[in-house]
């Protein structure tokens, strides 16, 4: 090892690294409030500690982050990279002292600096950089990854404005707010890389040399530069790292143009370089082809491509054995361009014959579906990519050529050649990005068994056919409990801990331990101790709500919670209408019946993509009806609703740990996985759902008596479609009591019944998503969640045994599948 030049004691001392006592702990938050936030110590509010003691936590996660790197760097594992568009981080501070083990220090620290660590946490804003599920999955994901000592990386992009806030107008109708989640100072979670830089060009031409190669030139070209995050793992000095690109022009501005007095070119130019990485688009499950949505797929897997080619090279290997250094996860088909990519620098740029090429190629990317709704599906214009990536359209089309083989292994099989092309005829034609994304993959994943199966059996049938089932496998989502059981329900972590009589580290980080718990189920004490926490945390959300929408709730009620992105297929019109029902059946009750009932409140929370009429409309529905229902006087104290605005994770880890039971309804076979279910369950909530995604699984686990199933299951739902779309038989005799509830909305009951016309048709027309077939048995289902929980040990008894079920859902689990099965890397940590 070379020393720095200097004097080796004095460069030793100094390399020491940083106490973690309490005294020093605090110097390190003052010296931050007055050098870098440049304050007075003595006019310090909850922001300033914030961002101080911020800035203390990252000095800790800078130094592990060096070591970890540098340590990749010497010993050159192979290393996963795990490209997604969206990463759902949520906050970071209370992460990160979590993960570092000082939350405590920093605790007393803070305290003795006369602050509280629970305000100072508050403080911070979400970065939320994805959608829902698929984004927050990633976060997790790369939490698993650091906390298993794993060489992964995060690659996306720097969006300045992250998934839009939602508010709620005064006809209760969902309105959009940006996000400026970067406008609260500096981040200190991100490290500015100005020296990590690459050009990406758009546009301009393909020129085809002798053979395979092209010249590609022309065009615009932006540069993409790195923006790092430190991901530190759970118990560990391993901390990884989210690579996120930020789009700018490649001079500040066009000089010539300002110069020549055209101020408006010159910044239009850096104003179209600077719109790649501006905005998150807020739509999920469904594609529109905006160009600008396709720039950013290309700017970010050229970006992150040309990294880790720079990476590899520096390695010193020949390129052939770049699979054997370099894994790609494909977080959906949205990076499926990195497989063109990598053909095009190998062959272009690299002098690798085609054939070679594609072997390498398809020996380095592992494809992940999301989703088998057919709207999802990308697709790209041919013309639209000839024109923005000509380079990449002669790829496609020379891969599309391999089909020939296709050919030949089915002769005269005509449809099935033309559903697995990489092109969809049409006008215009368009490129496949599924299809594309599979033929280029070593392994193509679901996210729970049931849809895997789906992959197998659907959109990737004639696939399977011809490379055989193996190409095909499950990983079945999981979470990762740091956060969704330790930070977010601290004082079940703590019980959890003294009944096991186990450090937190234990559970944590092997999640199979809870099933010690089983042996406490029957223990009154340990059942009261249980119960208490979950009133707690009900007490909790209820302060949020209180002081927040300056609502009261009742906080003897069960809790019933439905949080996630609004969308038909996990019909949240099914529970409002199964709420209507409810209202008016308590309506129909004397006073003295209603003393019988159980009281509930049931809480939504969720976005709905700006365009999605529909999914608005069912917003505006949930809040008029609270409007009404919430002030009935006969009813409110066993019935309230509440629409809580601005889901995010923040909001998320404070309803969860509250919930009784929580509702995972979509149609059987639309819900690829969830994993905000098993998020309920980690923490003691019970689940009412369909026989759907990784419901199926948690029910495996935790046993069906411990599930509210309901509906009818995915064989059945083709059937059923065709029935309703030319057997319609009329909701008044198909479903008498769903008629009744819409009728009495139509009737204007929840205010102007003309405007939910739209939202009542699609039930009692199509019915797509079967509601009307579902409705029965979900109300029945419904039924037996009150009964359940009336004989409350019995109930806690349930809530016991599911959390200590969830072994199988923690994201380690997850990881270790993908690492061993997929990416085939190993463990490896500095020292
Ligand atoms: O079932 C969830 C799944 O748990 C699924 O709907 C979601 O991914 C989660 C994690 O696997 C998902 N999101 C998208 N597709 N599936 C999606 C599609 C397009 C844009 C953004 C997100």
């Amino acid at each position: 090892e070379k020393w720095p030049k200097g004097d080796e004691k004095v460069w030793r001392t100094a390399l020491r690294g940083l106490d973690t006592d309490v005294p020093s702990i605090t110097k390190s938050v003052v010296n931050h409030v007055q050098t870098s936030l440049a304050r007075q110590a003595y006019n310090l509010d909850n922001l300033g500690a914030y961002q101080a003691a911020a800035l203390s936590v990252r000095d800790n996660l800078i130094l592990n982050w060096n070591d970890t790197q540098m340590h990749y760097t010497r010993k050159a594992p192979k290393r996963a990279y795990y490209l997604s568009l969206e990463f759902l981080m949520g906050r970071t501070l209370d992460n990160a002292l979590l993960n570092l083990g000082l939350k405590d220090k920093y605790q007393e620290g803070v305290h003795q600096l006369g602050f509280n660590l629970e305000d100072i946490l508050e403080q911070e804003r979400d970065a939320a950089l994805g959608n829902g599920g698929l984004g927050r999955l990633a976060a997790c994901y790369l939490d698993s990854s650091a906390s298993q000592e794993l060489p992964v990386w995060g690659y996306g992009l720097r969006y300045k404005y992250g998934i839009f806030q939602q508010l709620i107008g005064p006809d209760g109708s969902q309105l959009e707010a940006p996000d400026p989640w970067l406008q609260q100072g500096d981040n200190p979670w991100e490290l500015p890389r100005l020296d990590v830089t690459y050009e990406v060009r758009f546009y301009g031409h393909a020129e085809r040399l002798d053979g395979m190669k092209a010249i590609w030139s022309g065009g615009q070209e932006v540069v993409a530069m790195a923006y790092d995050t430190m991901i530190p793992g759970y118990d560990t000095k391993s901390t990884n790292n989210l690579r996120l690109w930020e789009s700018k022009p490649k001079r500040g501005f066009d000089l010539q143009s300002f110069n020549a007095g055209d101020y408006e070119r010159a910044v239009e130019s850096s104003n179209s370089a600077e719109a790649i990485t501006s905005v998150l688009y807020p739509n999920d499950h469904t594609t529109f082809g905006k160009e600008l949505r396709l720039k950013q797929q290309y700017f970010w897997t050229a970006a992150s491509l040309a990294d880790i080619m720079r990476r590899f090279k520096n390695l010193g290997k020949p390129i052939t054995e770049f699979p054997d250094y370099v894994a790609i996860q494909l977080n959906d088909t949205h990076p499926t361009l990195a497989i063109p990519e990598l053909m095009r620098i190998f062959i272009d740029e690299e002098d690798v014959p085609w054939d070679a090429a594609w072997q390498l190629v398809t020996n380095t990317f592992f494809f992940t579906n999301h989703t088998v709704l057919p709207e999802a599906l990308e697709k790209w214009p041919v013309p639209l990519m000839q024109s923005l990536l000509p380079r990449h359209m002669q790829i496609i089309f020379d891969i599309h050529y391999l089909h020939v083989a296709v050919e030949k292994k089915f002769p005269g099989d005509r449809d099935k050649f033309a559903r697995m092309s990489l092109i969809e005829e049409g006008y215009p034609q368009q490129v496949r990005m599924a299809n594309l994304a599979c033929i280029g993959s070593r392994k193509v994943n679901g996210v729970a068994e049931l849809h895997s199966e789906l992959v197998r059996t659907t959109i990737m049938k004639d696939f399977v056919d011809y490379y055989g089932i193996s190409k095909f496998a499950n990983v079945t989502n999981g979470i990762t409990p740091r956060r969704w059981l330790d930070q977010c329900n601290p004082g079940l972590s703590k019980l959890i801990s003294e009944t096991l009589k186990l450090p937190k580290a234990a559970f944590l980080k092997d999640l199979f331990k809870l099933e010690g718990l089983l042996k406490f189920v029957d223990d009154p004490i340990f059942q009261k101790k249980w119960a208490a926490i979950k009133q707690s945390n009900k007490e909790r959300l209820a302060h949020y709500v209180e002081t927040t929408l300056g609502l009261k709730i009742n906080t003897h009620a069960m809790f019933d919670v439905q949080i996630k992105r609004l969308h038909e297929y996990k019909r949240q019109t099914l529970n409002i209408m199964g709420v209507i029902h409810r209202y008016l059946t308590l309506k129909d009750m004397t006073p003295e019946q209603r003393k019988t009932v159980n009281p509930k409140v049931v809480f939504f929370a969720g976005k709905a993509a700006p365009g999605y009429y529909i999914a608005k409309l069912t917003i505006r529905l949930i809040v008029n009806a609270a409007r009404i229902i919430n002030s009935d006087p006969e009813t409110k104290d066993i019935l309230q609703l509440y629409f809580l605005p601005d889901y995010s994770v923040s909001l998320a880890e404070v309803l969860i740990p509250a919930s009784d039971i929580s509702q995972h309804i979509s149609t059987a076979g639309t819900e690829a996985s969830g994993t905000s279910n098993m998020k309920f369950c980690l923490n003691g909530g019970l689940l009412v759902g369909t026989v759907d995604g990784a419901n199926i699984e948690i029910a495996e686990e935790v046993g069906e008596n411990n599930v509210f199933f309901f509906g009818h299951l995915t064989p059945a739902v083709e059937d059923l479609r065709y029935q309703h779309m030319y057997h319609a038989v009329p909701i008044e005799q198909k479903c008498p009591p769903l008629a009744r509830v819409l009728n009495e909305v139509s009737a204007g009951r929840f205010g102007d019944g003309s405007v939910y016309e739209p939202l009542l048709n699609t039930i009692r027309q199509h019915d797509y998503y079967l509601l009307t077939e579902d409705f029965d048995s979900y109300i029945q289902a419904l039924q037996l969640v009150d009964e359940a929980y009336q004989d409350r040990t019995e109930w806690i008894k349930k809530s016991i045994r599911t959390s200590a079920k969830m072994g199988k859902f923690s994201s380690d689990r997850a990881i270790q599948d993908y690492a061993q099965e997929y990416w085939n890397i190993e463990s490896t940590k500095p020292e």
